[in-house]
């Protein structure tokens, strides 16, 4: 939606084409109840606009999927940006002309369409994963995944509900789906690591503060390492004592919020001090669930705090002491198989009228790799992409020629604020588009160069591998999804940095980068 906008501002003609049949993106698809943002909310708004900011209030601290709906709708109302979007047009492929410079994309319906520029706004968390689990067909009763749910949304009232998958959509439906069925049974692979996000009502004092000082704060937040206006402790874990690191995690705990992996500086680069945020948690996780079992198989093991994504929760934990609750742990008796009454593992058959597959998705790459791209001399990108994603900056690839990928792989997309992420992203390609045309007129080419492409991909696996990042078993490094190839896909230097070099590229006559006009007569 912003780089309509943007481009629109610059004297582009642009048009979206949107999968959905109106515009949100995730927001749009991941209809489950519980479904909220991890980032507060008057963060994970718009900051480009002093009238958006002027105008739109938020009810909660984090608010719920249904009002950031009524957001994104909002935003497209008062741009008037629906007029060039069109909806329900889900993309099937993009072809790079050489001999024209321009790219044809071709859509699930109507004529392919062409431009000269493509950019990808197509979500890091949007093609679903549900699992191939064998008998699924002859299930009898319903089955969601939680990104692909119903607009008129299910009635789990005297239903028995099986949930597989805890990682955030999972931790937060778990506790609202338990208010309405009958009995919830929950199928946990890897316990995560979760902590209270500590909603409620915005304060109004803090939405005034926020709002008079949206610049400055918006600054703040681009320079900083997440995009969050957070407290980044700067001392170590380990040079603290024990009693001021447990205040200070009890403190973050207490008021909720991403924060808590900010506690000190190296959580996410010293085991040892990771280890001190994971063994509070730990014990949180035991004095809150009383049965002492399954608080044990609720305790994350074996695995660093935030390598898998951190969840924010809002009674999950707690959802355990309820008589209709039940934990299954499919490290003790995996699914064997899905039966028309319900889901078999290898210690006993659940009887169930509705499953939630809440089993994330094919991240950062699968919405891209779903598209057949093609770039010089027909090269696909999903062969290109063969071994692992390679991309310069995040933006784009060599072979790709004015294809630009908005949070792509690479950046930083998944790691920070993504609102944050993206109006970079949005700035510094229609920066970088208006400076193209004015070098080098209207059939001016731009394109990453293998070199740099090779150099970026190198400091992204040197930064994963300084931090513990380096080590992540989840859908950060590819590990959920059979078959892809393992590499840690995000840019973990932080927003700030990250800004940092992207302007002194930009800065240096876009170093990096071949630009180039396509010839009179081609
Ligand atoms: P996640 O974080 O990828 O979580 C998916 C969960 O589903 C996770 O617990 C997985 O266990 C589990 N899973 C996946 N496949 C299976 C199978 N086949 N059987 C059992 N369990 C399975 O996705 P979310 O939607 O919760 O969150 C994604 C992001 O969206 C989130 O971080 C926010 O940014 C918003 P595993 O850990 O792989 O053993």
């Amino acid at each position: 939606m912003y780089m309509l906008h943007r481009l629109r501002v610059s004297g582009f003609t642009a048009r979206v084409l949107e999968a959905g049949g109106d515009v949100g993106g995730t927001w749009y698809w991941n209809r489950y109840p519980g479904a909220r943002c991890d980032v507060e909310s008057l963060e994970y708004s718009y900051s480009f606009c002093p009238e958006i900011t002027r105008e739109w209030s938020w009810s909660e601290r984090y608010a719920a999927q249904p009002e950031i709906l009524r957001y994104a709708g909002y935003v497209a109302d008062r741009l008037n940006l629906r007029e060039d979007i069109r909806f329900g047009t889900r993309v099937t492929g993009a072809v790079y002309d050489e001999d024209d410079g321009c790219w044809t994309v071709t859509t699930e319906h109507g004529a392919p369409l062409r431009a000269r520029f493509l950019i990808t706004a197509v979500g890091c968390l949007s093609a679903a994963n549900v699992p191939d689990m064998p008998g699924l067909g002859s299930f009898e009763g319903r089955w969601h995944h939680t990104g692909r749910w119903p607009h008129e949304g299910v009635d789990f009232t005297g239903e028995r509900v099986a949930v597989v998958g805890t990682g955030s959509s999972g931790i937060q439906l778990i506790p609202a789906v338990a208010e309405q069925a009958a009995h919830v049974t929950v199928f946990q692979r890897t316990p995560n690591f979760s902590t209270p996000a500590v909603n409620g009502p915005l304060d109004p004092a803090r939405e005034r503060w926020f709002k008079d000082n949206r610049d400055a704060l918006a600054r703040r937040a681009r320079t900083s390492p997440g995009g969050f206006l957070i407290e980044y402790g700067e001392r170590s874990a380990l040079e603290v004592s024990p009693e001021e690191r447990l205040a200070e995690f009890e403190r973050r705990w207490s008021r909720g919020g991403v924060g808590f992996l900010a506690a000190f500086s190296d959580l996410l680069l010293s085991e040892e001090a990771n280890r001190t945020a994971a063994d509070f948690v730990r014990d949180k996780i035991r004095s809150i669930v009383t049965d002492r079992a399954t608080a044990e198989r609720l305790v994350p093991t074996g695995y660093s705090i935030g390598l898998k994504r951190l969840c924010l929760d809002t009674g999950y934990y707690a959802v355990y002491n309820r008589p209709d609750v039940t934990l299954v742990d499919l490290r003790e008796t995996p699914i064997t198989e899905i039966v028309p009454n319900g889901i078999r593992t290898a210690g006993e058959t659940f009887d169930v009228d509705s499953i939630v597959f809440a089993t994330g998705y094919d991240a950062i790459t699968g919405a891209l790799l779903g598209m057949d791209i093609r770039g010089r001399g027909g090269r696909r990108l999903r062969d290109a992409w063969a071994a692992g994603p390679s991309s310069y900056l995040g933006l784009m690839s060599a072979g790709f020629p004015n294809l630009f990928t908005i949070t792509g792989p690479g950046s930083p997309s998944v790691l920070t604020n993504m609102i944050v992420s993206i109006e970079q992203h949005v700035e510094w390609i229609a920066a970088c588009l208006a400076d193209l045309e004015r070098a080098f007129g209207p059939r001016a080419l731009i394109e990453a160069e293998a070199d740099a492409e090779a150099a970026w991909m190198d400091h992204v696996r040197e930064l994963a591998e300084f931090t513990l990042y380096g080590r992540a078993e989840s859908w950060y490094s590819g590990a959920n999804i059979a078959g892809k190839p393992r590499t840690f896909l995000p840019y973990a230097g932080g927003v700030g940095n990250y800004r940092t070099m992207c302007d002194r590229v930009a800065a240096r006559g876009y170093e990096g980068f071949l630009r180039t006009a396509l010839p009179e007569g081609a």
